[in-house]
Order: C-alpha cells, then sequence, then structure tokens
C-alpha cells in the first residue's frame, strides 16, 4: 500500500514548499540590508571612515530653485527650491557654519547623487528654534523640531536609512557609515514644515569601513523551510 501522506498533510506539504519557494525566489531579489554605523561627531566620523568633503565652499548663488546643480563631486538635486549662501537676500543664512550654506523654500528634501559608490556620507546642518537670532533664524514662527530620514539607495534600491533631530542653535553633525556601497543619498523633513534648516558641506566616503554582514539566520531559516519541503515532496513520492 502506498504510504502516500494523509489526505490533510498533502495540502500542508504543497503549502510549504509554495511558501518557502516564495520566500526563497523573494530572498534571492532581495538584498541584505546594510550594517551601519552612525555619527553625531565630524571628527570622530572623518578619522573613521576617511571622508573628504566633496562639496567644498559654495559660491553665492542666492535662489537657485529644482533644477539639478554639480558642486565638487557630487549633483544635489532639489525636491525643494535650492538656495547656495543668501544672494543679495542675507549675508549668510547661518554664522554656525563656515562660508555660504545651503537653505531651500519649503520642506528640506534634497538628494544628492554621488560620483561612484560610496560608503560613507555626512553634513553638518543648522537647525534654528527660534524665527529669527543672530546666528540665523528659522524664519517661520513657531519653528518645528524637526525630525529627517537619510536614506542610503544603491541604483534604485535601499541599502539602509536612518532618522535624525538635529540639537538645535548649534553646528550639529549627520553621518553613516554603510558595509553596502550606495550612489545617492535621500534627505528628507518627515517632520516639520518649511521652516528653515541650514546645510552645510556635505562629505563622502569610498573606504569600505564595515564589515559586509554573514548571511544571517533568516537565511538559514529559509534554508531550513527548503529542507522541510524537500523532504515532504519525498515522502509523497515513496511507494
Ligand atoms: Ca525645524
Ligand atoms: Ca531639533
Ligand atoms: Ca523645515
Amino acid at each position: 500500500m502506498p504510504t502516500a501522506l494523509p489526505a490533510i498533510a498533502l495540502p500542508a506539504a504543497a503549502w510549504i514548499r509554495s511558501f518557502a519557494g516564495v520566500l526563497l525566489g523573494a530572498a534571492a531579489a532581495w538584498p541584505a540590508a546594510a550594517e551601519i554605523q552612525t555619527f553625531d561627531d565630524h571628527a570622530a566620523f572623518v578619522a573613521i571612515t576617511a571622508s573628504t568633503d566633496a562639496t567644498g565652499p559654495y559660491a553665492n548663488l542666492g535662489r537657485h530653485g529644482g533644477a539639478p546643480i554639480a558642486v565638487g563631486t557630487v549633483t544635489l538635486v532639489p525636491v525643494s527650491p535650492l538656495w547656495l549662501g543668501g544672494g543679495t537676500t542675507v549675508d549668510n543664512w547661518t554664522t554656525l557654519l563656515p562660508g555660504h550654506d545651503l537653505a531651500m523654500d519649503g520642506l528640506e528634501h534634497l538628494d544628492v547623487v554621488l560620483t561612484g559608490p560610496a560608503y560613507s556620507f555626512g553634513f553638518d546642518v543648522v537647525e534654528p528654534s527660534t524665527y529669527a537670532r543672530p546666528e540665523g533664524g528659522c524664519w517661520v514662527n513657531p519653528c518645528v523640531d524637526s525630525s529627517f530620514t537619510v536614506t542610503l539607495l544603491s541604483g534604485a534600491q535601499a541599502v539602509a536609512s536612518f532618522g535624525f533631530n538635529a540639537a538645535d542653535d548649534v553646528a550639529a553633525f549627520v553621518g553613516i557609515t554603510s558595509s553596502l556601497a550606495f550612489d545617492r543619498v535621500q534627505i528628507r523633513e518627515v517632520i516639520g514644515n518649511h521652516d528653515d534648516e541650514f546645510f552645510g558641506h556635505f562629505y563622502v566616503g569610498q573606504t569600505p569601513v564595515l564589515a559586509v554582514p554573514e548571511p544571517g539566520a533568516a537565511a538559514l531559516w529559509l534554508a531550513g523551510l527548503a529542507s522541510v519541503a524537500a523532504l515532504a515532496r519525498r515522502r509523497r513520492v515513496v511507494p
């Protein structure tokens, strides 16, 4: 007599095979998430990642608008209209950062496109807490204590993302190093409004710092699930 699995087990085995196949297929098309380390200390970031100033000093262009603009070795792709320096409007958006600064008209949404694959990225940023102040105000009353996300992309694929809320009224620093390379960075103000935050230079490092992660527990779990499915398939065909 064939040792077929009980009728109730066959759909279960088929389900396991199907589920494992879907997951394994998804795993094959789903790159591993990057290991990341974030920084709020500019000097430590530079020392650990060997990043260099990718933009250099900003020219005092004033309001540039929404078109992409090459600055140093990166291309800034504004989602909100962009200013580099204050032009004839103000001498300096903030005195807390050296030289001219980057500002935006609306929500502070900006993409930074890199020349080639990079592993580290960082920038100086100032978030004012009051409408007008000698060091540079947010120019909206009241200011919003803004939160941002930074997403690293390789082509269209996100490899890592993290959030920050910069300390107010100081020259803050935001940096990240990733085990996976990326070539585009999206900065998005996810809580906030058109109150101003000011960005200084962008820093890029092209030397890997973190080890690429080993295949993780999820991959082992998927392999185990595939084995269960294979066992169920063999049991069904054994006479
Ligand atoms: Ca703000
Ligand atoms: Ca803040
Ligand atoms: Ca804002």
